[in-house]
């Protein structure tokens, strides 16, 4: 995965962060982003990122955003309070129809991964 426009953070890439770590352990950071692939225009959604590392859940990462774009303009940026699990959830209704990407942004234990997906709005 390249370098996606519109990240706020200027940090490297997790992929290239991993001989960081400050623990004895290495840390991973990954993220499984759920997102509707369809939704209703005015249709309330959720967003899910579930965050873990080394096999256990992460309730406390340093900051989970949600940022919706379309195409390549970022329409709004959303932090996420942790839910339960390492789950980071939001609610979102989309306006218009159209096709949008929302991307996670996580930061935890000095890395940063941010999966993202695309929904079509109908
Ligand atoms: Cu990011």
């Amino acid at each position: 995965m390249g370098i996606i426009a519109g990240c706020s953070n200027e940090e490297e890439p997790a992929e290239m962060n991993h001989d960081h770590a400050s623990e004895d352990e290495v840390r991973s950071l990954e993220v499984d982003l759920e997102v509707p692939e369809t939704a209703a225009s005015g249709e309330t959604v959720e967003f899910t990122a579930h965050v873990h590392s080394n096999g256990e859940d992460v309730p406390d990462a340093d900051s989970v955003m949600f940022e919706v774009l379309q195409g390549e303009e970022s329409l709004e940026k959303i932090e996420a309070e942790h839910d339960e699990n390492g789950n980071y959830t939001i609610e979102h209704a989309f306006d218009e129809a159209g096709t949008y990407t929302v991307i996670s942004h996580v930061d935890a234990f000095q890395l940063h991964t941010m999966p993202q997906k695309d929904i079509t709005v109908e």
